[in-house]
């Protein structure tokens, strides 16, 4: 009899993951890909004792049900957990782990990636010369604007939130920032961060806004038509966290209408589909989700997950247990 513990890997993980996931468990995996459908993500759960699910997969009340008895571990492989049912997972009594610190500098690089692409127009740059339209240099061409001196807000100063700050004051920008609480002094002090208590007040008051927090049911739309509205129309808006913190329709309206200057997404509100009004605006540059797809962040993930799952197996409690109540 087969005693060792059954892991179910979801989707195609980097090859040095997988090896050692087969090393160490009875674990089986995902080679073509494809994600698993909702029926088939019922059937993993209720196969196995640990579940290795990604951003894709919705973990729902359902597949939490499906996996009932058998399934005590939920080892996510990624940061973000707005994907499963927390709560019904935490009824079952099954516990949820995550990936965090791993994935923070690389997302943090591609934060600053698109606070500077966006201003300086790279994208759109970018396509000109594909296009073949470039005519050689102009005193008045392609003019975007300089992020030195200009004022950012960072809505959630978590790890990613801090590891933007860290980036951005390199480039002479000036750190605000909305937190729920308030983080340390020795921290607002490193980083020469100002703390606004009321969001509203810091968003009119911004030049760009990067959006960092987790999605939760109270970040849903945080960044709802109303708040997009109070921002200045040269205000530009970085989102790498999860698309649905701002409202999609709202900003592409906002960005239509110029009452807003541009905008850089790496998330949607419904991956993979986004609102092809974005995708046809200049001022918009629109990333597939990479804020951690690097093949460092990716191993070190997996490398997390397993220890997550190691711990579990041996009896002790998973170093990176996501509790339903902090998120
Ligand atoms: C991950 C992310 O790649 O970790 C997260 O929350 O958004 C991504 O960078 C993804 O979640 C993998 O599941």
């Amino acid at each position: 009899m087969n005693t060792r513990t059954k892991v179910i890997v979801t989707r195609r993980l980097p090859e040095p993951v997988q090896d050692r996931l087969c090393t160490l468990f009875d674990t089986r995996l995902n080679l073509s890909d494809k994600a698993l459908s909702h029926d088939e993500l019922k059937k993993a759960a209720s196969q196995c004792q640990v579940l290795a699910p990604t951003v894709t997969d919705h973990i729902d009340a359902d597949v939490i049900e499906a996996g009932a008895g058998r399934l005590k571990l939920i080892a996510n492989f990624g940061a973000g957990v707005d994907h499963i049912d927390l709560d019904a997972a935490s009824r079952a009594g099954i516990t949820i782990t995550n990936t965090p610190s791993v994935l923070t500098n690389d997302t943090a690089d591609l934060t600053m990636a698109l606070i500077l692409a966006v201003p300086r127009r790279l994208a759109e740059g970018s396509r000109v010369m594909r296009a073949g339209e470039f005519a050689g240099w102009s005193p008045t061409w392609m003019m975007g604007h300089s992020i030195g001196d200009k004022k950012l807000g960072i809505v959630g100063m978590g790890r990613i939130g801090q590891a933007v700050a860290r980036r951005a004051r390199a480039f002479g920008l000036e750190i605000h920032y909305h937190n729920r609480n308030r983080v340390s002094a020795a921290i607002e002090e490193e980083l020469g961060a100002l703390w606004w208590s009321d969001l509203d007040t810091m968003l009119t008051n911004m030049d760009i806004i990067s959006v960092n927090c987790p999605k939760t049911n109270q970040t849903h739309h945080l960044l709802s038509r109303e708040r997009l509205s109070k921002l200045p129309p040269h205000a530009f808006l970085v989102n790498t966290s999860r698309g649905d913190v701002i409202d999609e329709a709202a900003l592409a309206d906002l960005l239509e209408q110029g009452a807003l200057a541009g905008a850089g997404l790496d998330v949607y509100e419904h991956e993979p589909q986004v609102e092809p009004r974005l995708l046809a605006l200049d001022s918009v540059v629109a990333l597939p989700h990479m804020g951690s797809s690097t093949i460092e962040a990716r191993i070190a993930m997996g490398e997390t997950m397993i220890i997550n799952i190691k711990e579990y197996e041996d009896g002790h409690k998973p170093p990176d247990r996501v509790i339903a109540e902090l998120t």
